[in-house]
């Protein structure tokens, strides 16, 4: 297939590139910078620092044989959008290029308006451009669990069927989003489905938990082709953080309680879902979400699983509970649905102990790089 990936530059986007072409695909990736960008100016560097895009999508070419098209340029500038839809026909795009960070969000009104503009207008870029390209194809949607928050009900696939007053609906499900970043998610779905019920377009929109892991085996133990790994507050996710602390010898980071719980997945994962809607597209005028995550964590148990990792390789692992930053619920129900992914064939990675050592003792290879001034909690949501 010709392949468009949106932000193929990033923590995701950078292995799903070198899968999907792994795999025969015709793949290009745009890229506007914005990760490296938001890194340089908050003083923030991921542990293994990432040569430029270029340079990777050459090593990729020496060692596998394989080609990645470039186009550097912004989402949000429909002219050059649409310019890369028509020189490159895509069968199917993947939209990542997001702002993806909720601290980052809630940073103070220039980041939060970045944000909301930056997701936003990309989303409806993509809309537009496959409009007016090709209807037909497949617009596979980078959304969030984090859409739905923490309802105290059980949380569907998208939609509910609802009965209210006599009358059945079927709608989607209710949202109530804890950062502004997570808000422009909501947004995004609200555009794209508005944009199925119109123009008949096929898309399906991946609502995804915090991602976790460093390596796909496309990177072999070549650092070059590792991904944008953050550990930082802004970027960091929680596990990654942790598995960081854990080697640098700082307590583990658990906001407030540590009773919040979402669902999580391998960054392994994460590329095998995306193949997989690929492979068995949305139907026009379809939204198609499904819920992408393989196993659900509270906070506390992360750190325990953590701890008990770094101690098989000796490391001293201690947690501290400092005060949250964050305005979230740190005890609550929590029991989201996620069946499509694996009725489409997902076989799960699962948080191992093994998993965990190995993490641990990739990160030991860069612990020289840890940075122990990004740790600690600055964004406050208040
Ligand atoms: N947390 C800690 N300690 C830390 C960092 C985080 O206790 O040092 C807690 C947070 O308060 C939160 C949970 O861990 O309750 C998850 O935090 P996170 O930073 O891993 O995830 P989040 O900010 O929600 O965002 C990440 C990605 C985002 C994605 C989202 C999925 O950055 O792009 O959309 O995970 S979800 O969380 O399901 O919305």
């Amino acid at each position: 297939m010709r392949i468009l990936i949106l932000g193929g530059d990033g923590y995701l986007g950078w292995p799903t590139a070198m899968r999907l072409s792994a795999l025969g695909h015709e793949v290009t990736v745009v890229d506007n910078f914005l990760r490296r960008l938001a890194c340089l100016e908050q003083g923030l560097e991921p542990l293994i620092p990432p040569p430029p895009l270029h340079r990777r999508i050459a090593r990729w070419r020496e060692s596998s044989g394989q080609e990645i098209a470039l186009r550097p340029g912004d989402a949000t500038d429909y002219a050059f959008l649409l310019g890369v839809f028509r020189e490159t026909r895509p069968e199917a795009v993947i939209h990542y290029a997001e702002q993806p960070s909720a601290p980052y969000s809630m940073l103070g009104h220039r980041e939060a308006h970045l944000t909301l503009v930056n997701n936003l207008a990309s989303t409806l870029n993509v809309a537009y451009a496959v409009r007016e390209t090709d209807p037909a194809c497949h617009l596979i949607k980078l959304g969030t669990m984090g859409e739905y928050g923490t309802p105290n009900i059980d949380i569907e696939e998208g939609f509910i069927e609802l009965e209210h007053k006599g009358r059945k609906d079927r709608l989607l499900f209710p949202r109530q989003a804890g950062s502004l970043y997570h808000t422009t998610k909501i947004q995004d779905t609200d555009l794209l489905y508005f944009y199925v019920r119109m123009w008949g377009l096929r898309v399906t929109d991946l609502m995804q938990g915090p991602v976790y892991g460093l390596l796909t085996p496309e990177m072999g133990h070549d650092a070059e082709l590792f991904p944008f790994f953050n550990y930082d507050e802004l970027f960091g996710t929680v596990l990654n953080r942790f598995v960081v602390q854990a080697v640098a010898g700082i307590p583990l980071t658990v906001y407030g309680k540590g009773g919040q719980t979402r669902g999580y997945l391998n960054l392994v994962d994460t590329i095998e879902c995306v193949r997989l809607a690929l492979e068995r597209p949305a139907e026009a005028g379809e939204l198609r979400i499904f819920n992408q995550f393989t196993e659900t964590f509270t906070v506390n148990e992360l750190a325990e699983r953590v701890q008990q990792a770094g101690r098989s390789l000796g490391l001293s692992v201690e947690v501290q509970n400092v005060a949250n930053p964050r305005v979230e619920k740190e005890e609550h129900y929590y029991n989201p649905m996620h069946r499509g992914l694996l009725e489409l064939g997902l076989q799960p990675h699962l948080l191992t102990h093994d998993t965990l050592r190995g993490m641990l003792e990739q990160t030991l290879r860069f612990q020289d790089n840890i940075r122990r001034d990004a740790i600690l909690p600055r964004t406050q949501w208040k």
